[in-house]
């Protein structure tokens, strides 16, 4: 494995990839890059703007990078209220890597699709890897028409362009930005801090998710497999755990008795009830050996316990 350069280190993804390959590659050879100073200092961190070409091509050729985990993007819910802005920026990071990888200045690259890329007309439980695809959002459209540019980049330019379509993804160390899914990790907080949540979803929205740690060992696998094991050149369904408001909620009561939930369903709704309820993600089972290990009960559990660690509420937590 060479040297990284993760875009997009400070967010909820970025902030565990970079952890996870620093174990595996050392500290050195993996540079965290974003748009603004990371809150903890880090001597292997650059500024960096992914829509400012120049500036990423110079950053890439200074550091001698070899791979690319591009995970700059405004998610599905920020990106209906900026339409424009948000395709731009989405497309035009991506196509600032391609170009560079085109020519010749990276060997790999990692970017992230999305179960976004399905739409009202998909069928939702089961979804397979080949079916309809109309996304009815920004962030959908934009991560669709991202698939069909990589696998055309990796057809025609010989290039080694690698991308999982990502479900709702939790975690405790940092938080999501702007996203539909955002609520299953906005609730644990509330549940230790407040023992109250008003979901944004309404309470039966069943909606494919996978703990950070399952999405890590899926982006690490699939950046370490032979390239001739990869059928997929656009991206790879990869399932985890499907579950509604109403069930997370149960999962937390059974640990925290008294914490309470209500819902207000708002304009997040229409693009959650465009979603899968589950995916089917036999072709990644097949084609590198792909499957989660983290079920409902072991994600709460790992959850609570990390975060009641950073809230200092253990003791009260009957876990
Ligand atoms: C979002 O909710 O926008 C993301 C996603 C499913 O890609 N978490």
């Amino acid at each position: 494995m060479g040297k990284a350069l993760v875009i997009g280190s400070n967010g909820q993804i970025g902030t565990d990839l970079v952890e996870k390959l620093r174990s595996l590659k050392g500290d050195e050879n993996v540079i965290a890059s974003d748009i603004y100073q990371p809150a903890k200092e880090d001597p292997f961190f650059i500024l960096l703007d992914a829509t400012d070409r120049e500036a990423v091509e110079k950053a890439i050729k200074a550091q001698n990078i070899d791979e690319v985990y591009l995970m700059a993007a405004i998610l599905s819910a920020k990106a209906e209220q900026m339409p424009n802005k948000a395709w731009d920026i989405n497309m035009q990071v991506l196509f600032n890597i391609l170009e560079l990888g085109k020519q010749g200045l990276i060997k790999k690259i990692f970017w992230p699709s999305s179960i976004a890329v399905f739409g009202p007309n998909t069928p939702r439980i089961n979804t397979p890897q080949y079916t309809i695809m109309d996304p009815n959002t920004v962030y959908g459209i934009s991560k669709l028409a991202g698939e069909r540019w990589i696998e055309y980049y990796n057809e025609h330019y010989n290039m080694d362009v690698r991308s999982v379509r990502y479900p709702g993804i939790i975690s405790w160390k940092t938080l999501p930005g702007g996203g539909t899914t955002d609520y299953a990790v906005e609730i644990f907080h509330e549940a230790l801090k407040n023992k109250k949540y008003t979901s944004f979803l309404s309470k039966n929205t069943r909606l494919p998710m996978m703990y950070m740690p399952d999405a890590i060992d899926a982006t690490i696998n699939i950046m370490s497999i032979p390239k001739e094991n990869l059928r997929i050149k656009h991206s790879y369904n990869i399932a985890g755990i499907s579950f509604t408001p109403e069930e997370l909620a149960d999962a937390i009561k059974k640990r925290i008795p008294d914490f309470e939930i209500d819902y207000k369903p708002d304009f997040r709704q229409a693009i959650a009830d465009s979603w899968p309820e589950s995916i089917d993600d036999d072709m990644a089972f097949k084609d590198w050996h792909w499957h989660h290990k983290y079920d409902l009960d072991a994600m709460v559990d790992d959850m609570l316990k990390n975060l009641s660690k950073k809230y200092n509420k253990e003791e009260s937590l009957p876990l």
